[in-house]
């Protein structure tokens, strides 16, 4: 079983989230994905509007997700690729070159963001505060 993970906050699940997630689940036959807890939101300087497990339960119900861990730092990925024996590590290509230390552990993808939607566009539009 060829395994693929990738890492967000994916708050406000939008489609450009699932454009992602579908493509980085075609890389492989088994997709977790590490998703950032409050905590390491606060770390990233990203403000939710839904918790953990609000995002955990709205995650781990879309078609192309197996499994949903934690993502409590930026430390834990080669121990995560370690650990459920990952092939490929795929991101959204914003980070594109950030996490080619994987190489030495997996393939490392970085896939076209869907460029007309974010997080941060909804809630502008939505008037919302940050
Ligand atoms: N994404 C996308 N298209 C968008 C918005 C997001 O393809 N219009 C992708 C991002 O590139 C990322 C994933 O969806 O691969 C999740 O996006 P975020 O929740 O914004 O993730 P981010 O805060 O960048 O967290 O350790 C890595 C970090 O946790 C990444």
């Amino acid at each position: 079983m060829r395994k693929v993970i990738t890492y967000g906050t994916f708050d406000l699940l939008h489609y450009g989230h699932i454009n992602l997630l579908k493509r980085a689940r075609q890389q492989g036959d088994y997709l977790i994905v590490a998703l950032s807890t409050n905590e390491f939101n606060e770390v990233k300087g990203k403000k939710c509007y839904f918790s953990y497990e609000e995002r955990k339960k709205l995650v781990e119900s879309i078609r192309y997700v197996d499994l949903v861990i934690p993502e409590n730092d930026w430390e834990q990925k080669v121990e995560d690729v370690k650990e459920f024996k990952v092939d490929v590590f795929v991101m959204g290509n914003d980070w594109k070159g950030k996490f080619d230390f994987l190489k030495d552990h997996c393939e490392v993808v970085y896939l076209e963001r869907t460029p007309e939607i974010s997080t941060t566009k909804i809630k502008e539009e939505l008037g919302f505060k940050e």
